[in-house]
C-alpha cells in the first residue's frame, strides 16, 4: 500500500539504467557522469539520466511528504504547551516544518511533477513518509524529545544534502538545515527544563518519552546498508553523500553524552565506548518494527494519513477561492 509512487516508474520501466538509445544520448550520459565524477552541481534546466530524476523524486517526495506529516504529532499539543513562551515557540516550529513542506515540493516542481501529483500519491497512500511520524505524542515531554531525537537526527541526515548534487534540493536544505538546527536546540532546551527545575514527576515523563522515542528515531536512518536498496546508486550520483550506517552512529555517539548532561538514560543496556572503533556499540534494532511501520501498520499511520486528507478535503473551498481570485486579477495585472 504505501509504496513509492515516484519510484514505480522507475522499477517498472524494469532496469535500473535507461536504455541508451542513440549517439548523442550515450554523449549526454558521459558528460553527466563526468560533471558528477567532478562535483559538479545539477540544475533544473541541465540534460540529466530519467533514472536519477526519479531517483531525485522519490527522495524529495518522501522528504516533502514528511515534513507535513510532521507536523501533526507536535500541532495536536499547540494547545496544550505549558506557558505562553512553550505555545509561541512550538507554533513557530509546527509553521518551519510547513515551509520546509514548500520548499522540498517546489524542489520536485523543478523536476516535472506537479505539487498536485505528489500530494495525490500521498493521499492515496502510494507515496512514503517518515517512519518516525506514526508514533503517538502522548506528554508534553514528547514535544522536548522530537525537537532533541527526532530533529537531531533529521540534522544528522540532512546537513549532507545540502552538498546533493542537485543544485534546487541543495538550496532547499541549507535554509532547511539552519532552520532544524534551531528545532533541536527548543527541544533540548524544554527536556533541561524539566529535568533540572522539574518535579519528579515531570523528570519521569521526560524519562519514559526518551524511551519511547530512542529506537524509532535511529530508525529513522533507514534500514542497514547492506539492506539499502537505493543506497549503492544515490551515493554515486552524489544524491546522498553520508550511509545509513554511518549516519545512524554519528548521531548515535552524538547523543550519548547530551543525554548524559540531561540526566536521562537511552533505553539500550548494549550501548557502549567502544575503545577500538572510537564509537559505541549498540544493541540490536528491531528492523521488524520498521518494515511494519513503513508498510502502514504503525502505531498512527491510518491517523496520520487520515488527518492529512481531512485537511484537504477541509481546504478545497480555499484553493477554489484562491484560483477563483487570481483568475478575477489575471486581466487586471494584465492590463497594468
Ligand atoms: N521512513 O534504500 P533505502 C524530519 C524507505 S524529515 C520511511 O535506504 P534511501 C523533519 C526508503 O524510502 C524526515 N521509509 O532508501 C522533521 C526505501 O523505500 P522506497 C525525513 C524509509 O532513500 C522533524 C526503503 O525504505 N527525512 O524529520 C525510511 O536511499 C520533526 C529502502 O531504504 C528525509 O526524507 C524511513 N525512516 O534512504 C519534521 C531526508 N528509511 O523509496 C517534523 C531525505 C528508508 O524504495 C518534526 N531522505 N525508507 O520505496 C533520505 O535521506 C533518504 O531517503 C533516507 C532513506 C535515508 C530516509
Amino acid at each position: 500500500m504505501y509504496t513509492q509512487a515516484m519510484d514505480t516508474m522507475g522499477k517498472e520501466a524494469g532496469d535500473a539504467r535507461p536504455a541508451l538509445r542513440s549517439a548523442e544520448e550515450l554523449r549526454r550520459q558521459e558528460e553527466f557522469d563526468a560533471r558528477i565524477d567532478a562535483g559538479e552541481f545539477i540544475e533544473a534546466k541541465d540534460w540529466m539520466p530519467d533514472h536519477y530524476r526519479k531517483t531525485l523524486l522519490r527522495q524529495i517526495s518522501q522528504h516533502a511528504h514528511s515534513e507535513i506529516v510532521g507536523m501533526l504529532p507536535e500541532g495536536n499539543w499547540i494547545t496544550r504547551a505549558p506557558t505562553l513562551k512553550r505555545k509561541a515557540i512550538l507554533l513557530a516550529k509546527v509553521q518551519d516544518e510547513g515551509g520546509h513542506g514548500l520548499y522540498l515540493y517546489a524542489a520536485a516542481e523543478t523536476l516535472g511533477t506537479s505539487r498536485d501529483q505528489m500530494l495525490d500519491a500521498l493521499h492515496t497512500g502510494k507515496a512514503k513518509y517518515s517512519s518516525i511520524f506514526n508514533y503517538p505524542t502522548l506528554t508534553w515531554a514528547d514535544m522536548g524529545t522530537i525537537g532533541w531525537l527526532v530533529d537531531g537526527a533529521a540534522i544528522m541526515n540532512q546537513v549532507p544534502i545540502c552538498r546533493c548534487s542537485y543544485a534546487p534540493y541543495a538550496r532547499a536544505m541549507v535554509r532547511i538545515c539552519r532552520e532544524e538546527s534551531f528545532h533541536q536546540r527548543q527541544g533540548y532546551d524544554a527536556l533541561l527544563t524539566m529535568m533540572q527545575k522539574g518535579t519528579e514527576a515531570q523528570r519521569a515523563m521526560v524519562q519514559d518519552a526518551v524511551n519511547r522515542w530512542w529506537w524509532p528515531s535511529i530508525m529513522m536512518f533507514g534500514p542497514p546498508d547492506d539492506q539499502s536498496p537505493n543506497s549503492a546508486q544515490s551515493m554515486r550520483w552524489g544524491i546522498k553523500r553520508v550511509s545509513n550506517d554511518t549516519l545512524r552512529q554519528k548521531f548515535i555517539d552524538a547523543t550519548v553524552e547530551q543525554a548524559r548532561v540531561l540526566g536521562v538514560t537511552l533505553p539500550d543496556p548494549d550501548l557502549k565506548w567502544n575503545e577500538e572503533r572510537q564509537s559505541h556499540d549498540h544493541g540490536a534494532i528491531d528492523w521488524a518494527e520498521f518494515w511494519r511501520v513503513i508498510a502502514g501498520d504503525g502505531p498512527c499511520n491510518q491517523e496520520r494519513l487520515g488527518a492529512r486528507v481531512k485537511a484537504w478535503e477541509d481546504g478545497a473551498w480555499v484553493r477554489e477561492a484562491a484560483l477563483a481570485h487570481a483568475a478575477k486579477q489575471a486581466p487586471v495585472k494584465a492590463a497594468a
